[in-house]
């Protein structure tokens, strides 16, 4: 077999144009923007993804097209490597520099990345692709594939699935299937399967009710728990709210992203007794949180913080009543709750550690762990088991119940990449061993108040970190002064940092009071605006804010 390169160049030129001259940047999650600037970073990609499968001997690189909880007129993509994890960062930059040539480059350029990696062009490559429901989701998946069918490589097209669909698809043919069949139908037998197993019967168990409501944002999360429902037989009752089509826009007052953000219920929400157990997840199903309203009509969230405490103390019991030996570790990021971390560390006793935002940060720590837990606090996260520790369980299992269970957990937990259906089963699998409810979910700790601000400024990227991002080290002198401000707040805590999916800086606020945390934030967020080249209008002031 052999290539042509000017095909690239003449399948830019006559159908995939770059339209846009602003540079793009492979961030935290991919490419992201309006979706109407993205085909040709779309068709560019599908040419990475069949080069990156060549580099990596045939394995399957994935490709999801997705804008995860943005709103609808923004889309995205991403690139996922053979094992299920985020494209390899001296990858990122390939990714960048080839999305931001001109047309009349891009033939040259793409021989450039051929020569400079050593791809054996004659070789055979397999790109998997998937997209969310967003209208302009299918005319951006053709051209993810004419840019694989370019190069002459094989694609597979999923259709529309959830983004940890795509990574267990993605896993599934590059382990010969020994992680299950990259099949929707063999997603839900896997995680189905596990599920009833260990609920072997018992739906209610305490206090546990065996129903919920469950926000679908709009986005294709919602479509495929109504497959799920199908085929759980009632072994949980899932009311699904938010499903998209006819309902409303994906992630508009709705999903996980809303729900954590403003820490309010999502639109659409029926009328529910209070301290009814409710879920949402964002609108490609990656993250997940739970939230209840109680008799006095206050909003309670139960985010990702929660949710890793939640499978860390389970696991850690359950993993001692196994009689085996494992390193158990929790990874968080700066955004988790200060209170979690206190819980984490005085009451679990479980080592935690501090990484920078995304993913593939969080991921990577938790692999030095035999068990590796890790949560972002929006909800993002899962579990992962080291191959020593799945041999060791599978052998304590054959004299050992629970050992037994914690197989059937490990196949529940989609082990690839955050999964909010996965997770929430898991959690409901847990709550129910417990005969938990919310409130007595909740009573392990109590969050912290904390605040998050989006601020505007000229140039995101002047704003540099340290210390997995706790601390500022540019512009100079921010730090200081953020540090003085902190100061004058009982328990405070505050830190910025630029977004790597949005064009501004965030600002993370925690105090013991509404009110300190709303003042401490805007304070902080005052002197990013002072400092960092801020644009748009001046903060308000909250103790003004009545006057
Ligand atoms: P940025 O925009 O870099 O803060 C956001 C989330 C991340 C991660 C990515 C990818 C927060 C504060 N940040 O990143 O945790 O989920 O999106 O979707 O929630
Ligand atoms: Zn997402």
């Amino acid at each position: 077999m052999s290539i042509n390169l000017r095909t690239v160049y003449a399948f830019a030129r006559e159908m995939y144009p770059k339209n846009s001259k602003e540079l793009i940047q492979y961030g935290t999650a991919g490419f992201r923007g309006k979706a109407e600037y993205l085909d040709s970073v779309m068709f560019r990609m599908g040419v990475l993804a069949t080069l990156r499968s060549r580099y990596r001997e045939g394995a399957v690189i994935g490709v999801m097209i997705t804008a995860s909880h943005n709103p609808e007129p923004d889309n995205g993509v991403k690139l996922i490597d053979p094992k299920g994890e985020m494209l390899e960062s001296s990858w990122e930059k390939i990714a960048t520099d080839l999305v931001n040539v001109s047309d009349q480059e891009l033939e040259q350029h793409v021989g450039q990345i051929i020569k400079d990696n050593q791809i054996d062009v004659t070789s055979s490559s397999y790109v998997y692709v998937g997209m969310d429901n967003r209208y302009h989701s299918p005319r951006l998946l053709k051209a993810v594939a004419d840019g694989v069918i370019a190069l002459k490589g094989n694609v597979r097209e999923f259709g529309i699935v959830t983004t940890p669909m795509m990574h267990f698809f993605v896993v599934a043919a590059n382990t010969k299937e020994a992680y299950g069949k990259p099949t929707e139908e063999s997603y839900y037998e896997k995680l189905i399967s596990a599920f009833q197993k260990l609920r072997n019967g018992r739906v209610e168990n305490g206090n546990y009710r065996n129903s919920l409501i469950y926000d679908g944002a709009n986005g294709v999360g919602a479509r495929k728990m109504l497959q799920f429902i199908k085929r759980m037989n009632n072994s949980l009752c899932v009311t699904v709210i938010n499903q998209g089509i006819g309902y409303g826009k994906i992630n508009e007052d709705c999903g996980a992203d809303h729900v954590k953000v403003k820490q309010r219920a999502p639109v659409s929400m029926p009328a529910v007794e209070p301290f009814t157990r409710c879920v949402s997840v964002d609108g490609d199903a990656d993250r997940v949180v739970y939230f209840y309203t109680d008799d006095e009509e206050q909003f309670h969230l139960l985010d990702g913080d929660r949710i890793a405490t939640l499978v860390a103390g389970y696991l850690m019991d359950l993993i001692k009543r196994c009689e085996i030996d494992l390193r158990i570790g929790l990874v968080q990021t700066a955004y988790a709750n200060g209170a979690s971390t206190d819980y984490i560390v005085n009451e679990l006793k479980v080592p935690v550690s501090c990484v920078p935002t995304g993913v593939k940060h969080l991921h990577h720590k938790a692999l030095e762990y035999d068990v590796g837990i890790y949560f972002e606090a929006n909800g993002h996260g899962t579990i992962v088991f080291s191959d020593s520790a799945k041999s060791l369980i599978a052998e304590a299992a054959k004299t050992n119940e629970n050992a037994k269970t914690l197989l059937l957990i490990i196949d529940l937990i989609n082990e690839t990449v955050g999964d909010a259906i996965s997770d929430m089963l898991l959690v409901e699998t847990i709550l129910n061993h417990k005969g938990w409810d919310v409130k007595d979910w909740s009573a392990a700790y109590s969050d912290l108040p904390n605040q998050q601000l989006k601020i505007s400024v000229q140039d995101r990227n002047v704003i540099k970190t340290t210390d997995a991002e706790r601390v500022c080290v540019e512009p100079q002198g921010l730090q200081e002064e953020i540090n003085k401000v902190v100061a004058n707040y009982k328990r405070g805590r505050s830190f910025v940092r630029p977004s790597g999916t949005e064009d501004v800086v965030r600002v993370y606020a925690e105090a013991t009071t509404k009110e300190d945390v709303q003042q401490l934030a805007y304070e902080v967020g005052r002197l990013v605006q002072r400092l960092a080249g801020g644009v748009g209008p001046e903060l308000v002031n909250p103790s003004n804010a009545h006057l």
